[in-house]
């Protein structure tokens, strides 16, 4: 079943380097969580790829690519875009294969915003502004300051597996407009629209060592590999924030600046006053798109007394309209979760909340089909009621098809539920009182705060998180303040 979900010139994936696809050394495999076939087997690269991914990005540096001016980056970068979009099925295919997310999903989510990631970067590159200052002299004289914008150098980039391609893609484009050379490390679980990237570059004239691939696993493997090697610059890693904390001690020897999109816990709060259906329909995406396994989702819903019950029974309706089944049916709006690792994980905290007396207002379980995808990772959507907010469903990430509602009376206890999180990624108000949506929206400790919208997104605007969820911004200008370094010039008038 797996095997035609991925074209066969992926079959075997390999590292990619200097231009080149290599695949010597150990292999592991990549696995399709709707039916836990395998889906293809991959190339680890050790410390010797990485090292030689490190070398030819140098190399390219201090080449052709280094002679780029913002146009032609530009340029290529739309070129890359189109490349995308020329190979739309097959990314498609790869990505529900390695996730299990419906094709229906991958379409309209995951492999246009990749290639909008580099549409919107090469805009973003070719009208950027810098800052210039006329600066008075104590001689009453003048000087001239501006700055200019450089690359760092070499990137690594570390990527999840959850919306692979989209947030891989998120992190490349800028680190290309900016004319760095990139080494990025796709998730162990979801190598395959990475590599087929790297055809999209080679294709598209990329020059070689601008852009590297390289397989593997997080600790002791590949990625500890590239966020210790010394030629690396600057790490971007997308992840837990657990293993954000382990690479940050793994560039501090450097000194390497990082950006980090980590974790998140996050809450919506729901006043009474606000549109019951738009309400609906779109917290049901942000608890159950991509079967919960986006850092967004809402894992914690506030809910005004009044409308309390309203809200479980009208989610529960949605949960149960829910269509699980196979990634490559149309019809399918949940697929499963990502591996068997992160089922067990998931279910642990499913069985927590029944010890600690939640009421589990549907799902809880594991969903039986009578077929392959039993041999797969799903499992129900799932909502809880009932527990104790200094509970660990609560106050941990889950990252799975589930919440739990939780009633409030004021707004400020709203507000207090909603910041008593380590995390602070993001939050949605759902209100029409549009005074108190400003006023709320404030308030909440997060990088983002959606009002009746969720996932809304704006390519150009400030994204990541505080606390445990993350170090710095991405986005737009925000993005190109990372990935490049700014060289102020003062000249004497
Ligand atoms: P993860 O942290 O386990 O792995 C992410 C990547 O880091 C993988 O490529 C992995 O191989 C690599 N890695 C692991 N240990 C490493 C180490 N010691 N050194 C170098 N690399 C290492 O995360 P995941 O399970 O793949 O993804 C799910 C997590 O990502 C969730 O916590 C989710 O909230 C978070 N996430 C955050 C955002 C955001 O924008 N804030 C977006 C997506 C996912
Ligand atoms: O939309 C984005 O740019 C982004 N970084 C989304 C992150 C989603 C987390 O799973």
């Amino acid at each position: 079943m797996a095997t035609d979900l991925i074209s066969t010139a992926t079959a075997k994936l390999s590292n990619f380097v200097d231009g080149q696809f290599v695949s010597d050394g150990p292999e592991f495999d990549d696995i399709n969580p709707a039916d836990g076939s395998l889906i293809a087997r991959v190339a680890e690269a050790g410390p010797e790829v990485v090292d030689a991914a490190v070398v030819a990005a140098r190399r390219a540096l201090g080449g052709e690519w280094g002679g780029y001016g913002v146009r032609q980056r530009a340029a290529l970068l739309y070129k890359i875009a189109d490349g995308i979009e020329a190979r739309f099925d097959e990314f498609v295919r790869a990505e529900s294969a390695d996730t299990g997310k419906p094709v229906a999903l991958a379409s309209r989510l995951d492999v246009p915003r990749a290639a909008a990631n580099f549409r919107a970067f090469a805009d973003v590159i070719k009208t950027a502004s810098l800052e210039g200052f006329e600066t008075e002299t104590p001689d009453g004289k003048h000087a001239l300051n501006y700055a200019v914008r450089k690359p760092i150098g070499v990137v690594g980039i570390i990527t999840p597996w959850n919306l692979p391609i989209l947030l891989l893609t998120w992190k490349v484009a800028p680190a290309l407009a900016c004319g760095n050379a990139v080494i990025v490390k796709p998730s162990e679980e979801t190598p395959a629209t990475a590599t087929l990237l790297a055809e999209v570059m080679r294709d598209a004239g990329v020059p070689n060592g601008v852009f590297n691939v390289v397989h593997g696993f997080g600790e002791g493997s590949t990625g500890e590999h590239l966020v210790s090697h010394p030629g690396i610059d600057a790490i971007t890693f997308t992840g837990e924030s657990r293993t954000g904390a382990a690479i940050m001690k793994a560039c501090a020897p450097g000194v390497k600046p990082v950006s980090f999109e980590l974790g998140g816990k996050n809450a919506a709060i729901i006043f009474a006053d606000c549109d019951r259906d738009e309400t609906i329909q779109q917290m049901s995406d942000a608890v159950f798109l991509n079967t919960g396994q986006v850092c967004l989702c809402a894992e914690r819903v506030y809910v005004q007394r009044p409308i309390f019950d309203w809200f479980v029974s009208a989610m529960k309706e949605k949960a149960e309209g829910l269509n699980i089944g196979w990634p490559a049916d149309k019809a399918t709006n949940m697929g499963p979760l990502i591996s068997k690792a992160h089922r067990e994980k998931v279910l642990s905290y499913f069985r927590m909340a029944r010890e600690l007396g939640a009421t589990v207002v549907i799902g809880g379980g594991v969903p039986e089909f009578g077929d392959a995808r039993d041999n797969g990772f799903y499992v129900q959507p799932t909502i809880l009621t009932g527990l104790p907010e200094s509970s660990p469903c609560v106050k941990e990430e889950i990252f799975g098809p589930v919440c739990h509602i939780a009633p409030f009376d004021s707004e400020e206890e709203a507000v207090a539920m909603a910041n008593d999180t380590a995390y602070g990624l993001a939050a949605s108000i759902w209100t029409n009182d549009l005074k108190r949506a400003h006023r709320v929206s404030r308030r909440m400790n997060v990088g983002i705060t959606w009002v009746n919208c969720w996932f809304l997104r704006d390519l150009r605007t400030p994204f990541g998180g505080v606390g445990l969820s993350g170090i710095g911004r991405e986005g737009g200008v925000h993005s190109l303040n990372f990935y490049s370094e700014l060289n102020n010039i003062c000249i004497r008038l």
